[in-house]
């Protein structure tokens, strides 16, 4: 085969590759959660008292959920308050799918209070993620939980939105976690707490929430911030990745290296035009050079 044709067939092959980026990263997220944005049911003619399916709603009878014109993405997020019961019970939404064992889940939710209807007091709202086995119990074993947990053990608990929560802005919640041995499903919770003071008395406060996200991760990502780096070498050698300095942990490092999850693709580095002119750029260097040397 002569060396040109050899060329061309990689310069075609390279492009083929950058066209297959391009789509690939034009792609939003494998979310895996469905109605995420909280879409349905349209509330348009008013409040609902459904979290919109496949999301099921927990909490007193006094809960409310509300579907609202405060939106992060198209037209509703969830609205949640109360409960109205003085005892300080929680009040939320679930929606579990299925998951992969010992694997890296990426989770977050976008959550906000308003002007006007501050979490006052120590009202708060976590998102978080549970694993469960196939008879839906908890999983016990690998990690730790970030937070006490307010449903079950071995649950991945976001940072509270609370009183110190700046308002009127979207703050993302992060409750990514790794999954035990014997998960077969994640279930996402998102979980507003009203305290009350037994009696007659209770503090303020409502929660939006929107776009809520869970997605399996990239093996070997042991900070769970998407990629499989430098950084989560570090982190397994420190001993602070689930098995942290097993071999076998090593080795999901060194095969993952450099992966990324699609989510993270699609939205930051490298920008997918650049990268595509960057490898077409090397494949013409290397076209040249392979010609002079003939
Ligand atoms: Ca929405
Ligand atoms: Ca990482
Ligand atoms: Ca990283």
């Amino acid at each position: 085969m002569n060396l040109s044709l050899l060329n061309n067939r990689l310069l075609t092959a390279l492009l083929v590759t950058c066209l297959m980026s391009l789509s690939a990263a034009s792609v939003k997220a494998d979310n895996e959660l469905a109605n995420a944005g909280f879409e349905t049911p349209d509330a348009s003619f008013g409040d609902t008292a459904d979290a919109g399916a496949p999301w099921d709603d927990f909490g007193a009878p006094e809960t409310r959920f509300t579907t609202s014109t405060i939106a992060r993405t198209d037209n509703q997020s969830l609205k949640t308050f109360g409960p109205f019961d003085f005892i300080g019970a929680g009040t939320g939404a679930t929606q579990q799918i299925p998951a992969e064992e010992n694997s890296p889940y990426q989770a977050e939710i976008y959550a906000q209070h308003i002007t006007g209807d501050a979490l006052d007091g120590g009202n708060f709202g976590v998102f978080k993620i549970e694993f469960l086995d196939a008879n839906m119990d908890f999983v016990g074993g690998l990690g730790e939980p970030a937070g006490t947990p307010l449903v079950g053990f071995n649950v991945f608990e976001s940072e509270p939105i609370n009183s110190d929560t700046p308002l009127d802005t979207w703050t993302a919640l992060d409750a990514s976690g790794f999954s035990p041995a014997g998960t077969e499903f994640v279930r996402a919770v998102l979980v507003q707490v009203q305290l009350g003071d037994g009696q007659d008395n209770f503090t303020g406060g409502a929660i939006y929430w929107d776009d809520a996200f869970v997605m399996k991760g990239v093996p070997g990502d042991y900070d769970l911030d998407g990629d499989t780096d430098g950084t989560d070498f570090l982190v397994w050698q420190r001993g602070e990745s689930p098995d942290g300095g097993s071999e076998f942990e090593l080795d999901l490092w060194q095969t993952n290296y450099g992966a990324m999850t699609p989510s993270l693709a699609a939205v930051s580095v490298p920008e997918p035009t650049s990268a595509a002119l960057i490898m077409l750029a090397t494949a013409l260097m290397l076209n040249g050079s392979r010609n002079r040397q003939r």
